[in-house]
């Protein structure tokens, strides 16, 4: 298969990337733990604590992965995000028309704090993080991406839901103004997601406002996204504008689209495969050689006891 890469990238972008993996890579060689700063700085562990530095620095978390980190050419010019076209360039291409900003997101159902939140509002407090997650989409590709974001928890810590929520239901902005994808409708709009309340609150669960240390770019779903790094890729839904908390388990996007083929769990398992294709393995982005795909995605210490007693050929 062959890869599309727009020449498009700033240079600038492409100069802070290099900047970034160096680093690593030169403390990854010198044998020495890392911590990352919310200015995408890297010290060796000691010389900052979390209070240091202005702006706030994360240490090296127990959930990040040594694996190597894909460019961020990667990450940014091969995506999914239909609404701007089904081509993996062109998210990098036309996600220019998103508005980011100002952007309010919604927040109803089952919980103590329904209200129209602007998203400034609704994120204040929080500390944003650096995670490096391998991430799996069902398509058979994977990459390494350093998510910026909080987790998930913080915020339904936040939002408060009823004892009554049992699940959360997330949906993306619809405006084919902004999203000029939307006007063809081979995808029921909104994108719709969902999570089981236990699976929100996991601590690897992230909301994302960015990668590699920033916020942005719209391509990978700015202002505010999903990220599930033990689920496939399409559970990670982009440009978040509303948020439910519901008692019944809903029906997102690809389950609707094509209920044979795509489940509500969607956990990454290397032994259930998709109708039309293995999931056995997977091609990290940037080599020839394909991986062999790891049940949950290789988080099974963090996330298998969720699942503990279900049939994960049934639950798919
Ligand atoms: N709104 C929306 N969210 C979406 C998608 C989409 O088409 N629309 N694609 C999903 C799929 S299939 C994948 S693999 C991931 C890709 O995220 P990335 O481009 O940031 O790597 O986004 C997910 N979230
Ligand atoms: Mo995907």
């Amino acid at each position: 298969m062959l890869i599309k890469r727009p020449e498009d990238v700033r240079s600038s972008e492409i100069t802070d990337e290099k900047l970034y993996r160096d680093r690593r890579q030169f403390l990854k060689a010198a044998g020495l733990a890392t911590v990352v700063s919310a200015a995408g700085l890297i010290l060796p562990e000691g010389c900052a604590s979390p209070t240091a530095t202005a702006g706030g620095t994360a240490q090296k978390g127990p959930f990040d992965t040594d694996e190597e980190v894909n460019p961020y050419e990667d990450v940014t010019t091969y995506n999914n995000f239909y609404e701007f076209g089904v081509d993996k360039s062109d998210p990098g291409r036309n996600a220019g028309t998103l508005r980011p900003k100002p952007w309010k997101v919604k927040v109803e159902g089952l919980v103590k704090n329904p209200a129209e939140y602007d998203l400034d509002d609704l994120l204040s407090g929080f500390t944003m993080e650096d995670r490096i997650y391998r991430m799996r989409c069902v398509e058979g590709w994977s990459m390494v991406i350093p998510w910026h974001g909080f987790p998930m928890a913080d915020l339904i810590r936040k939002l408060e839901p009823l004892p009554s929520a049992k699940y959360v239901k997330m949906e993306t902005l619809y405006d084919p103004e902004q999203m000029p994808g939307q006007r063809r409708s081979f995808l029921d709009w909104p994108y719709v997601e969902g999570l089981r309340m236990d699976e929100a609150t996991n601590p690897l669960t992230l909301m994302a406002v960015g990668v590699y240390g920033k916020e942005g770019p719209n391509q990978n779903g700015a202002p505010i996204r999903l990220v599930t790094p033990w689920k496939y890729g399409f559970k990670g839904l982009k440009s978040i504008v509303n948020i439910s908390f519901v008692a019944e388990q809903p029906r997102n996007t690809w389950q609707v689209q094509a209920s044979n083929e795509y489940g509500f769990f969607a956990n990454v398992n290397p032994d259930v495969d998709h109708p039309r294709w293995s999931q056995a393995r997977e091609r990290r982005l940037g080599e020839l050689v394909k991986r062999k795909t790891l049940m949950f995605n290789g988080y099974g210490e963090h996330v298998a006891q969720m699942y503990e007693g279900m049939d994960l050929r049934k639950f798919y």
